[in-house]
């Protein structure tokens, strides 16, 4: 910190400004050996910090930084349209617990950008959104510069925090403070505005370098209160019929083999919700995913760890909780193990909330466990075996047809087969049935192997996680589509191509948002609202960038394709033709969509 101040006193009368986009080509403004400039502090402000991967898309202001982390041996990933980029950059920090950075032009560039910003933030992913802006002076007085938008004002309230770095020097402070906000706590999103007279200033190289801050400890642990966690061992303890249900927030904590230790030692049945799946392997005979409707309206005390009582859990009350009306306590007590203290009581009373992050609270409920734990009563277990294995059975039979043309159920089975073959490859799911289906029929068996639409049930985010997956991981990818999510960021499977990435988009094409066979009830001549052209052949994209294109009208083509696409590692997209009636309005949350009241 000390050469912060040091670097301003000595630079900033010096400071020289010039117009950036000037120097497109890379050619122009290069800083003499003894100067540096914005372009060169961003670059190793990030590398610094150990941040080497850039998702965004190049254009006035910030196409030389673009040129420019590539050339200092920085991953930079051009995307087709922004928003990809922020999916792809989000997704990256919850792989590595590291803040992804996207990176876009100004206003419009700027606004792709900003639903995945408030995505990552509402779904506690850390993710920097970095974007050049133009001349404050021109915007604040509102006289029509090139891309005029006052961004800091419109990312504020969308994002964790939100911060602008106006003089060269400050750059070190400035993503050093981003990178705190994004990954310490609860993670979340981060603006960074970048002027476009930022990036040309120069500055002495050596106090350009002592001015850049390396975070030392960006996401400190929080320890849990010793009180707090035996309040929570005695509810425990207490139980009839415990139940532990865990989010993505355990998944983010990478705290896995205690995470199992915890609920193995405990022996107590456990939910994983969406993202959560595979943090114990789906197949585990604690998991009582199977027989959901019956566990959370019978479970007497519930822990939660790094999940909320949102509306993916009906708000902890309601008939889904036992409760006697839609609002009504179902009379759980709930133990919640969160890094926010401001999560506890949200929907429900929290009897006992452990404040900390999962790792360490984990660690101390285990060591207060010790080695006398009883497991929970039979008959509680049985009654959970009984109401899984009758479900599980009912899915075989199920899956175990084979009707033409194909539906969810039978295609999803190829998957399940595939996904169990392949354990590390990472699954990318959107869509609603296909979303729905896919949750419950295909197995994880590691952890934050599954990827999806999250807290906002938002589409558009899967090129964007493919790509940031297939990048990140190395593994290959297989991403579950709906037909009318796919078109969100269809785009990017020429990114995908000319990255060459090993990603096996597989889309369930019932031709239309939730199924296919609507019609326009005038008799008219435009389609019903929610469908497609009929038989489209999506397949035909993947090709026109070089891809491996298949259609599949059968679960053993399907299959075929699958099989190869992973052998081969080549980018491919599969367009599996589903019944177009077979889908459900809204998938498994139905009951959320208002329709008029039928006469
Ligand atoms: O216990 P019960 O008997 O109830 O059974 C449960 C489990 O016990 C059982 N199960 C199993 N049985 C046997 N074996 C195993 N292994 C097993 N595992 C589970 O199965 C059932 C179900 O289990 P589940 O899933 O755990 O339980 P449930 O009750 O479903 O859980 C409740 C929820 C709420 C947790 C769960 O449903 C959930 O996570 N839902 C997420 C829903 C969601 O987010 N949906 C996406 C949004 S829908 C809508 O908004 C769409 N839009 C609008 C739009 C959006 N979203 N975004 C933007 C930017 N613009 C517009 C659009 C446009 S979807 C959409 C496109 C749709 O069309 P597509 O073509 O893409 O997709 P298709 O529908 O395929 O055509
Ligand atoms: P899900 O949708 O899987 O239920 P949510 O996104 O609703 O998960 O909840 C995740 C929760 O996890 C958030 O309340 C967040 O504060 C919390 N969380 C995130 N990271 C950590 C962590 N490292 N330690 C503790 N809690 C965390
Ligand atoms: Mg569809």
């Amino acid at each position: 910190m000390e050469s912060v101040t040091a670097a301003r006193k000595e630079t900033t009368p010096a400071v020289a400004e010039a117009a950036p986009d000037a120097t497109s080509g890379g050619q122009a403004n290069v800083p003499s050996p003894q100067e540096t400039d914005g372009f060169r502090l961003v670059i190793e402000a990030l590398k610094l910090n150990g941040i080497d991967t850039i998702f965004g898309l190049p254009g006035i202001p910030i196409t030389d930084l673009t040129r420019k982390a590539q050339a200092a041996g920085m991953r930079v990933i051009s995307f087709r349209h922004e928003q990809n980029a922020g999916y792809a950059a989000s997704i990256a920090g919850f792989m590595t617990r590291k803040p992804g950075i996207c990176l876009t032009v100004s206003a419009p560039g700027f606004l792709n950008g900003l639903t995945a910003l408030a995505n990552a933030t509402t779904n506690c992913f850390p993710m920097i959104l970095i974007s050049g802006s133009s001349e404050r002076e021109i915007v604040d007085l509102q006289q029509g510069d090139y891309e005029e938008m006052d961004q800091l004002a419109i990312a504020r309230p969308l994002c964790k925090a939100a911060f602008r770095v106006l003089h060269a020097e400050d750059i070190g402070v400035g993503i050093a403070r981003a990178i705190r906000a994004a990954v310490s706590g609860r993670p979340g999103g981060v603006y960074l505005d970048l002027p476009a007279k930022l990036f040309a200033q120069t500055m002495a190289a050596e106090a350009g370098r002592k001015s850049l801050i390396k975070v030392v400890d960006p996401a400190p642990r929080q320890i849990p209160a010793r009180d707090a966690v035996q309040r929570a061992l005695e509810l425990l303890k207490s139980a009839k019929r415990p139940l532990i249900l865990l989010g993505k927030g355990a998944a983010y904590a990478q705290a896995d083999a205690d995470i199992r230790a915890l609920v193995e030692k405990t022996g107590i049945p456990y939910l994983p919700m969406a993202m959560a799946k595979g943090l114990l392997p789906d197949t585990h005979e604690q998991s009582a995913a199977a027989a959901r409707s019956y566990v959370l309206p019978e479970a007497d005390v519930v822990m939660l760890i790094g999940a909320r009582l949102n509306w993916l859990l009906s708000h902890g009350k309601g008939k889904t909780w036992g409760g006697k009306d839609a609002k009504a306590w179902g009379g759980q007590k709930f133990i919640q193990i969160d890094i926010s203290p401001q999560e506890a009581d949200s929907n429900v009373r929290i009897d006992a909330p452990v404040v900390g992050d999962v790792g360490s609270c984990v660690s101390a409920l285990l060591a207060g466990i010790g080695a006398t734990w009883a497991k929970p009563p039979a008959d509680w277990l049985n009654a959970i075996a009984e109401r899984k294995n009758k479900n599980v059975a009912k899915m075989g039979e199920t899956l175990a047809k084979n009707p033409m043309p194909m539906n969810f159920h039978s295609a999803l089975n190829v998957v399940r087969d595939i996904v169990k073959a392949n354990p590390d490859a990472i699954l990318v799911n959107e869509g609603a049935n296909a979303l729905d289906f896919t949750r419950s029929i295909v197995d994880m068996y590691k952890p934050r192997k599954r990827l999806d639409v999250g807290t906002w049930g938002v589409m558009g985010i899967g090129m964007g996680f493919s790509v940031a997956a297939a990048v990140v991981s190395g593994q290959p990818v297989i991403a579950i589509e709906g037909d009318s999510a796919f078109g969100f960021s269809g785009m990017e499977v020429e990114t995908i191509c000319r990255y060459n990435l090993p990603v096996c988009v597989v889309i369930l094409n019932n031709n239309g948002v939730y199924r296919g066979d609507e019609v326009n009830p005038t008799g008219g001549r435009d389609p019903a609202p929610l469908v497609f052209v009929k038989g489209a052949r999506y397949e035909k994209l993947m090709e026109a960038f070089g891809g491996v294109g298949v259609q599949a009208t059968t679960p053993a083509e399907l299959r075929k394709a699958m099989e190869e696409a992973l052998r081969s590692r080549k980018p491919t997209l599969i367009n599996a033709a589903i019944d177009e009636g077979a889908g459900t309005e809204s998938g498994r949350i139905t009951a959320l969509n208002p329709t008029a009241k039928k006469k």
